[in-house]
């Protein structure tokens, strides 16, 4: 089936002018379409196809993102910009939040927010700085959300005993013999499991309140105004589920504070940056004090440690498994994505102290 074709299964007027794809995402395809109507007045919109093998659940997936949605819309509605400030979903012309194509995937078209800027990586503090205040944002707008309203639409998403299960089975069956080439790898992460557990151990042992958790904070998630800088809206919310804060602000100092982007091959340009750390942190605190808990706080730095530990870990165990969850562009590439973690991770404990004087 053609793009145009699915596209056509939506409610939106006007005559498609432009469509072009979005490399961007490791997971859904994404395309961009221009409409314009009889006015000549042009309109954007985003199309996505779920990932049917990630997303088993896809009309899970999209009923979370539309509660959600709902629910941010209702709290920034008293603002000026209020349709800037949180993905709105365009419904089916049969009047659905989604169309199946003749494969049976399915298809989701979002308004496009024009006039925004997006980072792989950051460069300067005071971006560091807003980027904090957007996650703290979007935590506070979903604080009195009841996260049991949201579907688990990928089990265990975070759950770092689960990850370390499937690593070690990745690690035992080694599939596609790649496992000679990461012992070191793999002997990294082996040593790192008991610490691993840090986030996880506190949820279980209901130390930190279960919450919405976005699960996917990384800088490219988060659109920033064009004009004013400020990160106005968090996209990409597949993975809005239950958990602890922690996952979002583990992932946001990952993909923050990081010299490079996450698949850098060239590891001398792989470093943690303090100072975008401090402003991060600074950023994100600005917002969150009002209702992060003194645990959570403690955890902080260690929630950084963990989410790229977890991510490293779930690149190499799709590298063993022979590349079959991530897309990759060449056939070393998840391997470039775990060691850029494992340095970052070391970047991190060369630092540690400094990082625990920061969030102190
Ligand atoms: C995936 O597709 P994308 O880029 O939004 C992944 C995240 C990882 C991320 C690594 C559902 O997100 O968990 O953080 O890649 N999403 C899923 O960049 O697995
Ligand atoms: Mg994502």
């Amino acid at each position: 089936m053609r793009i145009e074709q699915i596209i056509e299964e939506f409610a939106i007027s006007g005559k498609l002018e432009k469509l072009k794809a979005n490399k961007e995402g490791l997971i859904n395809n994404t395309y961009i379409s221009t409409f314009v109507d009889e006015d000549g007045v042009q309109t954007k919109y985003t199309h996505q196809r779920l990932n049917r093998s990630v997303f088993t659940d896809p009309e899970a997936v999209m009923n979370n993102i539309l509660a959600v949605t709902t629910y941010l819309q209702e709290q920034v509605a008293h603002l000026e910009d209020a349709s800037r400030r949180s993905l709105t979903l365009v419904p089916s012309k049969s009047g659905a939040w989604w169309a199946y194509d003749s494969d049976g995937e399915l298809w989701r078209t979002y308004r496009f927010i024009d006039q925004v800027d997006t980072f792989s990586f950051l460069t300067d503090t005071s971006l560091a700085h807003r980027f904090g205040s957007a996650v703290a944002t979007f935590q506070k707008h979903l604080a009195d959300f009841p996260s049991d309203r949201l579907v688990d639409t990928i089990a265990d998403f975070h759950h770092m005993g689960r990850r370390y299960e499937q690593f070690e089975a990745a690690v035992a069956n080694d599939r596609v013999s790649r496992l000679r080439h990461v012992q070191e790898e793999v002997a990294f992460f082996v040593e790192n499991k008991e610490r691993a557990m840090a986030l996880t151990d506190a949820l279980e042992a209901n130390q930190v309140p279960l919450r919405v958790t976005h699960n996917d904070t990384k800088v490219n998630n988060v659109l920033f105004d064009s004009t004013t800088g400020e990160g106005i809206c968090m996209i990409d919310l597949d993975t809005v589920m239950k958990g602890t804060l922690l996952f979002d602000t583990g992932d946001m100092i990952r993909t923050g504070c990081i010299t490079a982007a996450e698949d850098e091959p060239d590891l001398n340009k792989v470093g943690f940056d303090l100072e975008l750390f401090t402003a991060l942190i600074g950023g994100y605190r600005s917002v969150a004090d009002t209702f992060l808990t003194d645990v959570e706080r403690s955890l902080l730095a260690e929630s950084g440690r963990a989410i790229t530990l977890i991510m490293g870990l779930r690149m190499l165990s799709d590298y063993l498994a022979g590349d079959v969850y991530y897309q990759v562009s060449y056939p070393d590439h998840n391997l470039a994505r775990t060691r850029t973690q494992i340095k970052l991770i070391q970047e991190m404990d060369r630092q540690w102290d400094k990082l625990l004087a920061v969030c102190s």
